[in-house]
């Protein structure tokens, strides 16, 4: 165990951060940040980068390391692109993606928000190669983001992790659907908290969920907002394999949060946003790939193991 200021260490970020930037890019780009992230058949690590031009706008552009760590390969054009003429809610830009390898269908599936007049809305997006696209188009209106699909189905159905808007907050709902266009049976997975809580203001999920013996692992932001801005960190909570939106155990305190200049020096201070995971062959070894400071990708490892046992022992108080 690692400790920084007397607290456990569970992500150790990379000497080499931010790992991705728009100084890499082979192409005009303001920012690269908040990837979602996937292990391609031959062990290549896929990152599915957010790219914002310098209209504000954002795309999706792929880079692919043998190590997952450095000697990217940069798509040398934007890999998937907002089409508004046949998805006007993408009018503003595609972000934030999620990748799901699902079986079944031998495809991964991307989950991603649109953003439209509307506002943020969720999308879904199937492929096989990151090459070619077959859209599924918006499937929770506005305002909805930050979702991810479980890799196989629960009880019969798909389902979709994401993050509604509603008068009463923010919080992380869970949702059922036979094809992946039809969606229902709406379930409160995970509540954002109130007072003085560093998860008081939103939560939501970061990258998708981690499958693991005693449940699936979900780590979450938290928003806390204070009189400088919002200070997004991570969190983690258990949810049930057979039920994932039961949820066993939730940690007290963050486990991850902007600490280096990176992450608290950008377009937005104060920002570690994962949107991607990838697991070593060792079962354990934990990767996240994250957006910092909504400007640069970064790279943290942790132990799965450590993470459930950390969780043990730091159940939540009333919220
Ligand atoms: C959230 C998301 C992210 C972004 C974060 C901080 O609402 O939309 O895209 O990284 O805000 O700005």
């Amino acid at each position: 165990m690692t400790a920084s200021r007397g607290y456990q260490t569970l992500f150790h970020r990379h000497v080499k951060n931010p790992i991705l930037t728009a100084a890499d890019w082979p192409y005009p780009a303001h920012s690269v940040f908040n990837p979602g992230a996937t292990f391609l058949k031959d062990g290549t690590t896929l990152l599915l980068c957010r790219v914002e031009d310098r209209r504000g706008l954002s795309h999706l552009c792929a880079a692919r390391s043998v190590n997952g760590v450095d000697g990217w390969v940069i798509d040398p054009k934007p890999t998937l692109c907002a089409d508004p003429e046949n998805h006007p809610e993408e009018l503003w830009g595609i972000e934030d993606p999620r990748i799901t390898f699902v079986d079944e269908l031998g495809k991964f599936v991307i989950a991603y928000t649109a953003f439209g007049k509307a506002g943020p809305g969720v999308a879904l997006v199937l492929t096989q190669d990151f090459r070619t696209f077959e859209r599924c188009g918006l499937v929770m209106q506005p305002d909805d983001k930050d979702a991810a699909l479980l890799p196989r189905r629960i009880d019969g159905s798909f389902a979709l992790i994401h993050r509604p808007m509603t008068d009463s907050g923010a919080h992380v709902w869970m949702s059922l659907s036979p094809d992946l266009r039809n969606w229902g049976s709406h379930k409160l997975v995970l509540s954002a908290r109130k007072g003085g809580w560093w998860d008081a203001n939103k939560v939501g999920l970061s990258p998708p969920l981690i499958e693991t013996p005693e449940g699936w692992l979900m780590l979450y932001h938290g928003v806390r907002q204070n009189a400088a801005g919002c200070l997004y960190r991570l969190g983690v909570a258990l949810l049930a394999i057979d039920q994932p939106d039961h949820c066993l155990a939730r940690g007290d305190s963050w486990i991850f949060g902007p600490e280096a200049p990176y992450e608290q020096d950008g377009d937005v201070d104060n920002v570690t946003f994962p949107g991607g995971y990838t697991v070593a062959p060792d079962g354990d070894t934990l990767r996240i790939y994250y957006g910092a400071a909504d400007t640069s990708v970064a790279l943290a490892t942790g132990s799965i193991r450590e993470i459930l046992a950390w969780l043990r022992e730091h159940p939540s108080a009333a919220a």
